[in-house]
């Protein structure tokens, strides 16, 4: 090669290298929550963690209150490259990523504390790495609680009382199976949808944790909240393979440490509004009902049987359910 060529070569990859360095990006991350939601918070402090860590070059703007469409929306605009991050629960994923389903499995998690082990271990690293092959990075896991049902009119007091009733469902296969296995019927729709929809009566009821049935309002059409707390599926943060891959190693290196130390602050933030929420809809009117989990957990063994097919995710299972 000759030497002018050569140090041409190396001038551009110097070149290329202070630009990778000096880049400065906006990343925009949605979700469906308001300003104030846990989730929301959280990815504004992991933003100005990312901001710290690269001198100002890095920064995320949160277009939350669903602005960019609804979950199983922005995850296709995010895997397009539409959208750089989306802060979405684990259940819209769980056709596009199997694995993500195990997750939301009910009554898999003993405790809040099972949970975080699992997540925080090698499991859940596991987890967000199979999100790669379908153009997403698994950057993080954060808190929502266990789920429980509301109605609209009938309370549910026991197992039977949801025979027949309509019962709106994240959009994913396992949980309509999961409703069909309580004797419910399931409507898949987005969050967006729902208050309109248990105020005209399209769906007798449905099923979230306190800060969501709070902050949604909910509570102001569907006041039976029944503590069945079936499933403690996780939220997930992810990003865009393809704005990932537009980052030098040392910034994605940035944006997952940012991610991981965020989740830290969300867990605080979790838990504080899980306490306010629940105070808020108990003086809103809400009639709180206790009823027996295991009737519940009992009917569940064909979502596991149906979702829990292949030897990997019995694998998957079984080191869940080992986790102590
Ligand atoms: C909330 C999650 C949110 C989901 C919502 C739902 O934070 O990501 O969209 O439930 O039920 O708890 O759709």
């Amino acid at each position: 090669m000759k030497l002018t060529k050569m140090l041409g070569l190396a001038l551009g990859l110097a070149l290329a290298a202070t630009t990778a360095h000096s880049q400065e990006v906006t990343l925009r991350s949605a979700d469906i929550h308001p300003d104030g939601y846990p989730t929301v918070e959280a990815v504004k402090y992991m933003g100005e963690l990312i901001s710290q860590r690269t001198n100002g070059r890095i920064k995320i703007q949160v277009m939350n209150n669903s602005v960019l469409g609804s979950e199983k929306d922005t995850i296709e605009q995010t895997r397009f490259g539409v959208i750089d991050m989306n802060r979405v629960n684990a259940a819209p994923f769980n056709n596009l990523v199997p694995e993500t389903a195990v997750l939301g499995l009910p009554f898999l998690f003993r405790s809040t504390e099972h949970m975080h082990k699992v997540v925080d271990g090698p499991i859940g690293d596991e987890v967000l790495k199979a999100f790669e092959p379908h153009g997403l990075v698994g950057l993080a896991y954060y808190d929502s609680g266990a789920r429980s049902f509301y109605t609209t009119k009938k309370p549910v007091e026991k197992l039977a009382d949801l025979k027949g009733m309509k019962i709106r469902v994240q959009q994913s296969d396992m949980w309509i199976a999961m409703m069909q296995a309580f004797g419910a019927n399931p409507t898949p729709m987005p969050m967006g949808e729902v208050y309109s929809s248990l105020e005209t009566g399209v769906v007798d009821g449905a099923e979230n944790n306190w800060p969501s049935y709070e902050s949604a309002r909910h509570y102001e059409v569907a006041k039976n909240y029944s503590l069945t707390q079936h499933s403690m599926t996780p939220e997930i943060l992810v990003m865009s393979k393809t704005s990932w891959d537009k980052l030098s190693p040392e910034d994605q290196k940035a944006v997952k440490e940012s991610a991981k130390e965020s989740v830290g602050k969300m867990r605080e933030l979790w838990a504080a509004r899980e306490k306010s929420s629940e105070q808020k809809v108990r003086d809103g009117g809400v009639k709180v009902i206790e009823v027996n989990k295991e009737e519940f957990s009992a009917a569940m063994k064909p979502v596991y049987d149906r979702f829990v097919t292949d030897a990997k995710m019995k694998d998957l299972l079984k080191r869940i359910q080992d986790v102590k």
